[in-house]
């Protein structure tokens, strides 16, 4: 590896980094300059090891070697190819995989380039649907409380996420929102689907009647919120919004971004749940997070209203310079044998009760108000310190750090979703640190 590659640069201040505290990162760096399978090597060489699979992305683990020959090879074979009006058969190829293992009935698939660009791509995919049927007056968008759809203005619109939104401006219009499911007094400590919320769903009724049938689109959820503190639907809740929406002739389009590829011990979350929606959007493990894509998932129906008018015309006007981009598409292809060899993407469901019993044997440990877990995902909620919020969880984060362990965290909330390859020995290793850091910090 050229050494430059791996050098602590010696200024930190042009990269504007995402979602990131600057001033206190660049006072105290911490970087990654390796991986493999479940472990980043840091600058100072020591063994980090993977609690959250990067950004929820690396569901088979860290430089696994089939995808990185996979990228090799296509980068040296076919790097680019125009994405309108011309082909390249490896997207093809990677469409009709994908369409394969996914729920009955969605049989078409958009790429894009993230999770945020799939869902600016499903909403509108939704909104000309109903257009290319001559029902162009359902514009409105249903999102939720506490959603996480991205970052771009269709995704913060629907998105629940205040700090998200508020800097922002109107947004888009037309958007309304449902209730979030969070319901601590009633569901705490709960392992695996909570008892107490479905009918949360009827909220959704309340909303239709308020705006009128005829003038909504959709309705998007996430399976599982993940982002905003791992918030596991109530049992039946989302098979209800599903009966609201065919009611109504809405379609229901799952954010399986976080809960696509494995992370429930699943295929999708529509799988966990039996639940089929109408548009799937996805992104993070299509890849592995190796290489920047994403794919929204739709149903015949939907594709089919789009395919009138004269052959010659464009269908749909949208579409990215990357969309089935050739390397992110091997990276896929490879990414999707490394799952099937391996059985990744039901591992999940074997090792969810040994992870279920670790994480909540942390319920004794200091300031731990609430723990919950579905497949491999799981979250422990702190108490605030008093007049300082997320404070006491960033301590968690950065101690952990310190201690060899990587979390993510959210307002006060830890976050947990390690690659799926991930040992029961490993569960220990994240638990038993975790169990320290409580201890240590104030
Ligand atoms: N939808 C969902 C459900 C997501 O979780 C996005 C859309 C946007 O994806 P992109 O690829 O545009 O970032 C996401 C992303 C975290 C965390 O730690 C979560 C996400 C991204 C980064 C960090 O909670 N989710």
């Amino acid at each position: 590896m050229p050494d430059r590659l791996n050098k602590r640069p010696n200024d930190l201040s042009a990269f504007w980094m995402p979602f990131t505290a600057n001033r206190q990162f660049k006072q105290a760096p911490r970087m990654f300059v390796g991986a493999k399978d479940m472990h980043y090597t840091t600058e100072d060489g020591r063994q980090v090891l993977d609690g959250t699979s990067g950004l929820w992305c690396v569901n088979a683990g860290h430089c696994r070697p089939k995808i990185t020959e996979a990228i090799q090879q296509q980068a040296a074979e076919l790097d680019y190819a125009p994405a309108f009006q011309m082909g390249h058969p490896i997207a093809f190829e990677f469409a009709n995989r994908l369409v394969d293992m996914a729920p009955e009935g969605m049989d078409h698939v958009f790429f894009t380039n993230s999770g945020s660009e799939s869902v600016e791509t499903a909403l509108k995919i939704a909104l000309a649907y109903h257009r290319a049927k001559g029902d162009g007056s359902r514009f409105r968008l249903i999102g939720r409380e506490r959603g996480y759809h991205g970052v771009n203005f269709g995704g913060i619109s629907v998105g629940g996420i205040v700090a998200n939104r508020k800097m922002f401006g109107t947004l888009l219009t037309g958007v309304d929102h449902l209730p979030h499911t969070h319901l601590p007094e009633q569901n705490s400590f709960t392992r695996g689907e909570p008892e107490h919320g479905a009918d949360l769903a009827d909220e959704l009724g309340r909303i239709v009647t308020l705006h009128d049938a005829s003038t909504v689109a959709a309705v998007i959820v996430e399976p599982v919120a993940g982002s905003t503190g791992v918030l596991i639907p109530p049992k039946g809740y989302l098979k209800r919004l599903r009966e609201i929406c065919d009611k109504h002739g809405i379609l229901l389009i799952f954010d399986e971004v976080i809960t696509g590829f494995g992370r429930l011990g699943t295929p999708f979350g529509a799988d966990y749940f039996d639940v089929v929606p109408d548009i799937m959007t996805t992104a993070k493990g299509v890849t592995n997070g190796v290489i920047p894509m994403g794919a929204v998932f739709a149903k015949k129906e939907i594709h089919d209203a789009f395919m009138n008018g004269p052959e010659h015309l464009i269908e749909f006007f949208h579409g990215y310079t990357y969309s089935g981009n050739p390397i992110a598409c091997a990276a896929g292809l490879a990414t999707l044998e490394t799952y099937n060899e391996e059985g990744l993407l039901t591992r999940g469901a074997e090792l969810a009760p040994y992870w279920e019993d670790a994480l909540h044997s942390l319920k004794d440990a200091p300031n731990v108000k609430d723990i919950r877990n579905i497949g491999l995902v799981g979250a422990i909620e702190l108490e605030s310190i008093a007049g300082e919020p997320t404070k006491r969880a960033f301590s968690a984060f950065l101690k952990a750090y310190e201690k060899g362990v990587l979390i993510r965290t959210t307002g006060d909330i830890i976050a947990l979703s390690p690659p799926l390859i991930i040992e029961k020995g490993q569960i220990d290793e994240i638990v038993d640190c975790l169990r320290d850091v409580l201890n240590e910090v104030e």
